[in-house]
């Protein structure tokens, strides 16, 4: 079978992580887009393939995926210029700056009938689809009550500055949109509920940060020609959830909270059982009963259908957040093959987040209950 043809635009952290899985599942990177074409042409080097010029000249190359890791505000030009040459697209969250946009791309991706995903990766640890094949088949009984943590501290130097500060850039929610919306996908996917309304309340811990960009978890530096600016996106959030049955959930969201580095964590509690995941301990989930407590290991004690796929090794052969990254590069390229992978994060369910980001958003700035609009 022919290698795809990869492209990718953008050189920061997330860009390498991509080119990166595209190597590990057999793809052919034909080249690299930055925002000047020095920026592409050193990473090329370093990734394969070439540096562009431009999109025309990346276009030129025929990819048959192209991944766009750029900052929030350029996604939406991009993938309009990608769907119209027909080209499949995997693109960063979050797919648009707001629901709006990113309906407008999941219905442009429908119409030009082409694969289109985004990377909700934390869907491809094994034991997440383990809890969520035992949910569907009621091993946790009926919901009761979901809750959880995404911690980080990358932001937490007042001297750190990012793209997503600025809110022409990032979007009007930072911390929430950027990693808030990973928790809300997981936990949607996990238990097959739908939020249907949310009350948060946002934080900043500093208010004015420099102008600049340093690398996601690259440490705050403490320089004095950087200008500074005032910060109006959040650093944390405090967000109730309500699921269309009713069932109540929560969420903290930080990227100050300081020793944790990319502390997803969830708890989905039943009538007959609790579950709990720590994608930093990606290799064991907790099990809770009124009879007592157990962990089970990845590929251990007769895995579902759905987690032995996506154990890639035996147990005890760890597996971690880059071999979720090479899972679902390996769906979406599946996809545009033909295939049907269970589970892949779609420009669908891109939008469903933006639409989840909305209202946080728009209830952080009322202070009151605001309705998710239903997808
Ligand atoms: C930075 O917060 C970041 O790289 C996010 O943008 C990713 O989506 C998340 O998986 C890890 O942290």
């Amino acid at each position: 079978m022919n290698a795809l043809r990869v492209a990718i635009i953008g050189t920061g952290m997330i860009a390498e992580v991509h080119a990166r899985a595209v190597r590990m599942v057999g793809g052919r990177l034909t080249g690299v887009l930055g925002s000047r074409p020095e920026r592409g042409a050193q990473a090329a080097q370093r990734w394969g393939g070439r540096g562009y010029l431009d999109l025309e000249e990346l276009l030129a190359d025929v990819p048959d995926v192209v991944h766009v890791c750029t900052p929030n505000a350029t996604h939406a030009p991009y993938v309009r210029a990608l769907l119209a040459a027909g080209v499949a697209v995997v693109c960063e969250k979050p797919l648009g700056l707001d629901g709006a946009e990113a309906h407008e791309l999941a219905d442009l991706a429908r119409r030009a009938g082409v694969v289109a995903t985004v990377p909700f990766v934390y869907r491809y640890h094994p034991l997440v689809r383990e809890i969520r094949s035992r949910v569907a088949r009621g091993g946790l009984g009926r919901v009761l009550l979901m809750h959880g943590t995404y911690l980080q501290d990358w932001m937490l130097d007042a001297h750190t500055a990012n793209w997503r500060v600025d809110p022409a850039l990032g979007g009007g929610s930072r911390a929430f949109a950027d990693i808030g919306s990973h928790w809300c996908d997981l936990v949607e996917f996990v238990s097959g509920e739908r939020f249907e309304a949310a009350s948060a309340q946002f934080s900043l811990a500093h208010p004015e940060r420099p102008i600049g960009s340093d690398h996601a978890f690259g440490g705050g530096v403490a320089t004095a020609e950087r200008p500074i600016a005032p910060v109006e996106t959040e650093d944390a959030a405090i967000v109730a959830l309500r699921t269309r049955s009713g069932v109540p959930a929560s969420v903290v969201v930080s990227q100050v909270s300081a020793g944790r580095k990319n502390r997803l964590w969830f708890e989905i509690d039943g009538t007959s059982a609790s579950a709990v995941f720590d994608q930093e301990a990606p290799e064991t989930v907790w099990f809770g009963t009124t009879n007592g407590a157990s962990v089970l290991r990845r590929a251990e004690a007769e895995p579902s259908p759905e987690q032995a796929r996506l154990n890639a090794f035996p147990a005890g052969h760890a597996q971690g957040w880059g071999d979720a990254f090479a899972a679902f590069v390996a769906d979406t390229y599946a996809a545009v093959r033909g295939e049907a992978p269970d589970g892949l994060p779609t420009f669908d369910d891109g939008a469903r987040a933006a639409d989840i980001v909305d209202a946080v958003r728009a209830s952080a700035l009322s202070a009151s209950w605001e309705a998710v609009a239903a997808s």
